[in-house]
């Protein structure tokens, strides 16, 4: 089947974001036409936006998809709601945020999708996951991402362990 490589940022500040990011992880992995390929650790992060809020858990994980963006985004969409998220104030807190960082090396520029997704390069807590999983990884319009993270550094971002990964111990190359 034809299949890309997608790159999934993930994010939880609400209702134990541990727990949401790790069962988030499961769930992509159980996704039609899908296999998450690695996971990078979880990050704790200070919050961008309002700061009333706590500190969020950030993570990335990478999907190998026969899926097309559109289809991705839905499925997307519906694990965050059944994590219950109920869509608030921009840049509020939220118990699991999944943004769509790259479809392959894509560049979509639509009402409901853009990739890559805006903010990769001033993200320290995307850019910071990323570079675990594959520094060399070139982000179209932006640059590499282990690169574009030194530039950033790493201010307000700590890696607090490893994710629970559905990847862990699998041998790729017969699962893809
Ligand atoms: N959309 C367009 N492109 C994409 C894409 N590539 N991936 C559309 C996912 N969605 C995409 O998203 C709004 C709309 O974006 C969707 O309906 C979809 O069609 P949303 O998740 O409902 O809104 P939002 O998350 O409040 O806004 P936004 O701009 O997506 O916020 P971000 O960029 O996701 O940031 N601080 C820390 N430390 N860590 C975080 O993870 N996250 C946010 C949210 C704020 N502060 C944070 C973190
Ligand atoms: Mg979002």
């Amino acid at each position: 089947m034809p299949s890309v490589v997608a790159w999934i940022g993930l994010g939880s500040n609400l209702d134990d974001p541990r727990r949401q990011v790790n069962t988030a992880l499961s769930e992509l992995d159980r996704l039609p036409r899908s296999r998450v390929l690695g996971c990078s650790g979880l990050y704790r992060s200070a919050p961008m936006g309002p700061p009333d809020q706590p500190d969020y858990i950030n993570a990335v994980a990478s999907l190998r998809t026969a899926l097309d963006a559109e289809a991705l985004l839905d499925a997307l969409q519906a694990i965050e709601s059944a994590h219950r998220r109920v869509r608030g104030e921009h840049w509020g807190p939220r118990t699991l945020d999944l943004d769509m960082l790259l479809y392959g090396d894509a560049v979509i520029d639509t009402p409901r999708l853009v990739v890559p997704h805006p903010g990769i390069a001033e993200r320290n807590f995307v850019l910071a996951p990323l570079a675990e999983l594959d520094a060399g990884l070139s982000i179209p319009g932006a640059g590499m991402a282990g690169e574009l993270y030194a530039r950033l550094g790493d201010a307000g971002l700590a890696r607090v362990g490893d994710a629970a990964c559905p990847a862990a111990g699998r041998d790729t190359e017969v699962n893809e």
